[in-house]
Order: structure tokens, then C-alpha cells, then sequence
């Protein structure tokens, strides 16, 4: 239940949002709580870490209490007020589970009745102590649950705002009061952002804040992206980066890539979209003239480059098979043979000259292939050899083009350090391997947040179809949600964190969505 840290946060005090997607939780979520759950905090220089909602909420409010302090301050009713919030999470669990598994919410309505009905009960043991003008710990803490209650009735076949005037009394004068708080209305969220995020199970899209700013959708492992990324980097192009957990991709993603491959860019007021890594090269190349050319002025040099780039990429196909074959140790010979290509047509091509480009700095044709290369002993350390050794005595073109891009500025500040790719190359294959269990608990969880959202959203058309009809005049929609993401923070997540993230996440491939600050930004 992260909404609940989140929408007892005063907001004067300055916090920042990652959403983490749960469904396929990264390495670094457990580091922090051993059992992966959220909400999670972390402050203070030296990094402290606290989890579990209402302990972290009750740490927030005794540490800021300067604001305007949320408990009482006698300990018996805090104590009390601490059991009311387990009774209520107790209650609440059970009530609410067939909206997220049940296929048929008609045939559980008794029991969801039921639950709902021992909810007003225990509300009502509560009556009078609240104060609704300055609701306290106990209100922020139930009041994500409350505030769902009437769409999940919705949802059910019944009319949620009538349901709960008439059967739950408690709950509807509870809700219309905490309506009002100003804290739950700077915390709302359109229903529609709760269906896309139930979707997408990390960060909903992240708004483009500045249409100035060319956008790419990466991912921290991908040689294609860093070709993209090598670019902009090389011309000095301002950018920002959104990482995708390609594993497992967001639905807002899937509609800006039509093969759901990295990278993306993403530019201008419109938001034209441009896919494949050597044509966005080209076209970035061809229309910002940014910090320097990296083509050749000369088109049959640039075509035949083109070529070239297409031709070696068939011989660094121990790459690819490093992530997609089972058995490197049978695919050797096959892999020697090309690697020997690879260098023999890298010398043909290259005629002495340190780079492609026949300057003292790398190219657009380095850029395209300088990923790969930096990458190309994996097939060989894989497989038990030593790739170093392996390079300079037999592919010895590779072996000192690899150095010379490596000491690129540019290609630095781009790849992942060839050692820490190794590592993940490691947990890629553990992750291939993941027992069937885990796998089917994952898919039930993720239709389990799929069928809650379209339950939603049938709602929400036949809403839609009932005020067209002008049957009941149109109904405001009533229910709004706790946003498990603070839209600021975008921002400040941008401006926060910006240099120290590579190895951060490099430590973590995956679901990492997030905005890198771009590189040039004043
Ligand atoms: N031809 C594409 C290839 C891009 C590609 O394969 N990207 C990989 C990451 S390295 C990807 O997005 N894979 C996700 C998937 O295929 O589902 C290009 O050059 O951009």
C-alpha cells in the first residue's frame, strides 16, 4: 500500500517518488526490505531505509511533527488509534480481494457485502473522534481504502454513491468529510490514470516537461540505444532518457514502438516518434548540426558505410547468440569463423587509421558499431576463454579498435563498463531460467491488476453511455485516487539524481524507469 506513505507526506516537506514495478520487482527493492514490499523510504546522507506503511508514517509524523502533528500525543489513544488502523486492514483485505481476482463480482456481492458492512461497524466505533476539518494519522491511513470503496462498488453492477448512502453510513459521511481535506485532494488522481497505471505497473508516462528536449526511450544495456545515445552525446544534442524494463513493458510504450524495441526518440512540440537505431543515427546526424558533423560529406562514402555497418553487424552474431542461444559451446566454430571476418573486413576498412572516420575522434560509422565491439568478447569469455588474450592474438584489428573507441570520451560516458555487463549477462541467463512457479505467480498477479482494470473502465463506459442517454443527468464521476505517483517529482527525480545513476542501476538491469537528467542541460 504505497498511497498511504505518500498521502500522509505534508507536502512542504520536499519528497521524491520512484515507482517500482511490482510484478517483477528488481534485486534493489529486496536489498532495501527483505520483503519486497512498498511503501520503502529512504533519507538522510547515509542513506536510511524504513518500510511498512504505518511505521514509516508514524516515523514521518514524530520527525516532522513541526507542521502540524498527526497523533495524539496521549499514549493510550495512540495505541488505540494504532489497533483501530490493524482492525481496519483487516477487515479491508479480504472485502476487497474478489475486485482485484473475482471474474464474476455477482456471484461474490454477499460476501463483498459483508465486509463492506463490518467496515461501517467498526467506522461507526470510531464516530465523533474524528475531526474533519484536520483529519489525523488514522484518517490518512484508511482513507486509501475508503476512498475505493464506492468505484469498487461501481464496478459490482451497483450505483457506488447510493449504495453507500443508504447501506454504509458511516463510510459515506466518512467519505464526503475527507472529500473536502485538502491533503486528499492535492492527492487525487483521474480514474482514468488509475486504470493505466494498474496497467502498467510502474511509472505511469512520464509527461514531457520540456518539448525542447528530444526524448529517448532506452534501456541502460542496449547497444542499439547507446548508438542513438552516442550521437546525441557526441553533437552535444540535449536529451533525456527514459529507461524501459524491456522485460516487461508499459502499455504507453508499446503505443511509441511498434516492435516494443529500443530505442525511441521522441521530439518536438508533436512528439514525432522515430524508431530503429541507425536511421534515428542517420537523421540526427542529417538534421541537427549540434557540436560537430559525424558523416562523411560525401554520399557515396556515406552509403558505403552504411553498407559496411550492415555487413560486419552479420558478423558479430556470437552477440546476439550470447542472448538467445542455450548452447554458446556447440555454436563456437561457427562464432571463431565470424569474428575472423569481422576483424579482417574492420582492417580493410579501417587502412591504418585509428577510426572509421579517418580523424582523431570517432565517426557516425564508430558510433554505429562502437557498441558491439565493446561488447564482442562477451561470446568469447562466456564460453571459458580468455577474451583479452583471445583478441590480441588472434583478432588484432578488433582487439586495438575496441581500445581506441574505448578511450572515446563519448563511449565512456555511454556504455555499461564491459565487467559490469558480464555480471548481467550472468543474471539475464538466471533470469531466462526462472522456475515455471515464479513465472505463473507473476502472470496471475499481472491479470489479476488487468481484470481490476477493465472492471474500471467497463464502468466508466457505461457511465459514460448512461449520462449520454441523460437517464440520470450527468453524474459527476465521484471517485478519484491517491496518486502512487507525486507528478513533481518527475522533476525532481531529474534534477536529483543525476551522475551517480549509471552504476546505480547498472547494478540492477531491470525495471528501472526513470529520467536521467540529460547531459547538456544548462
Ligand atoms: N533493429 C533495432 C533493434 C533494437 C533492439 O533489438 N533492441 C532491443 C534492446 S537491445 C529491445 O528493445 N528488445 C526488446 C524486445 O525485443 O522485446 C534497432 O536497431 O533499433
Amino acid at each position: 500500500m504505497p498511497l498511504r506513505a505518500i498521502s500522509s507526506i505534508q507536502s512542504t516537506n520536499r519528497h521524491e517518488t520512484i515507482n517500482v514495478n511490482l510484478v517483477d520487482s528488481p534485486d534493489w527493492i529486496r536489498e532495501r526490505n527483505p520483503a519486497g514490499q512498498l511503501p520503502i523510504i529512504e533519507f538522510g546522507p547515509d542513506n536510511k531505509v524504513l518500510y511498512e506503511s504505518l511505521i514509516v508514517c508514524q516515523y514521518l509524523d514524530e520527525t516532522y511533527a513541526e507542521t502540524r502533528p498527526l497523533q495524539s500525543r496521549d499514549p493510550y489513544q495512540k495505541a488505540r488509534d494504532q489497533v483501530f488502523v490493524e482492525l481496519f486492514s483487516n477487515l479491508w483485505a479480504p472485502a476487497s480481494r474478489p475486485f482485484f481476482m473475482s471474474a464474476d463480482l455477482s456471484a461474490d456481492w454477499l460476501h463483498i457485502v459483508n465486509g463492506f458492512k463490518k467496515f461501517d461497524n467498526l467506522l461507526a466505533t470510531r464516530e465523533g473522534r474524528s475531526n474533519f476539518y484536520q483529519p489525523g494519522l488514522v484518517d490518512y491511513m484508511i482513507w486509501p481504502s475508503i476512498e475505493r470503496l464506492p468505484l469498487f462498488v461501481d464496478i459490482a453492477g451497483h450505483n457506488g454513491a447510493d449504495y453507500l448512502r443508504r447501506e454504509l453510513p458511516t463510510v459515506h459521511n466518512y467519505w464526503e468529510q475527507m472529500s473536502g481535506d485538502t491533503t486528499v485532494q492535492s492527492a487525487r488522481l483521474p480514474v482514468e490514470t488509475f486504470i493505466e497505471n494498474l496497467r502498467t505497473f510502474g511509472d505511469p508516462y512520464p509527461p514531457r516537461l520540456n518539448p525542447d528536449v528530444m526524448r529517448v526511450y532506452s534501456q541502460q544495456n542496449s547497444p542499439f540505444a547507446y548508438r542513438v545515445l552516442m550521437v546525441l552525446t557526441a553533437k552535444q544534442i540535449e536529451h533525456e532518457i527514459i529507461n524501459i524494463n524491456i522485460w516487461d513493458k508499459p502499455e504507453w510504450f508499446l503505443e511509441r514502438s511498434p516492435l516494443g524495441k529500443v530505442p525511441v526518440v521522441e521530439m518536438g512540440p508533436a512528439g514525432d516518434l522515430l524508431n530503429e537505431s541507425l536511421i534515428i543515427a542517420d537523421y540526427l546526424d542529417e538534421t541537427i548540426p549540434g557540436a560537430r558533423p559525424l558523416a562523411s560529406p560525401d554520399p557515396y562514402q556515406r552509403a558505403s558505410d552504411r553498407a559496411f555497418v550492415e555487413t560486419i553487424g552479420q558478423y558479430f552474431v556470437g552477440l546476439e547468440y550470447v542472448f538467445t542461444k542455450s548452447d554458446l559451446a556447440a555454436l563456437w566454430p561457427e562464432i571463431e569463423v565470424n569474428l575472423a571476418k569481422a576483424n579482417n573486413m574492420l582492417d580493410k576498412r579501417l587502412n591504418g587509421d585509428k577510426y572509421l572516420s579517418g580523424a582523431d575522434k570517432p565517426g557516425l560509422t564508430d558510433y554505429k558499431i562502437a557498441p558491439f565491439v565493446h561488447l564482442l568478447p562477451l561470446c568469447v569469455d562466456l564460453l571459458g576463454h580468455n577474451s583479452d588474450e583471445y583478441f590480441r592474438d588472434k583478432l588484432p584489428v578488433l582487439y586495438t579498435y575496441r581500445k581506441a573507441i574505448q578511450s572515446d570520451p563519448v563511449v565512456n560516458k555511454v556504455v555499461t563498463p564491459y565487467d559490469e555487463f558480464c555480471k548481467i549477462t550472468d543474471e539475464y541467463h538466471i533470469r531466462s531460467k526462472l522456475n515455471d512457479d515464479d513465472r505463473q505467480k507473476k502472470i496471475e498477479n499481472v491479470n489479476s491488476l488487468v481484470l481490476l482494470a477493465t472492471k474500471v473502465e467497463v464502468q466508466l463506459t457505461r457511465e459514460q453511455r448512461e449520462s449520454d442517454d441523460d437517464r440520470r443527468g450527468a453524474r459527476p464521476r465521484q471517485v478519484t485516487f491517491s496518486p502512487s505517483v507525486n507528478r513533481n517529482n518527475f522533476n525532481g527525480y531529474a534534477n536529483n539524481r543525476p551522475q551517480n545513476q549509471r552504476g546505480y542501476l547498472a547494478t540492477s538491469t531491470r525495471n528501472r524507469i526513470f529520467i536521467q537528467k540529460s547531459q547538456y542541460s544548462a
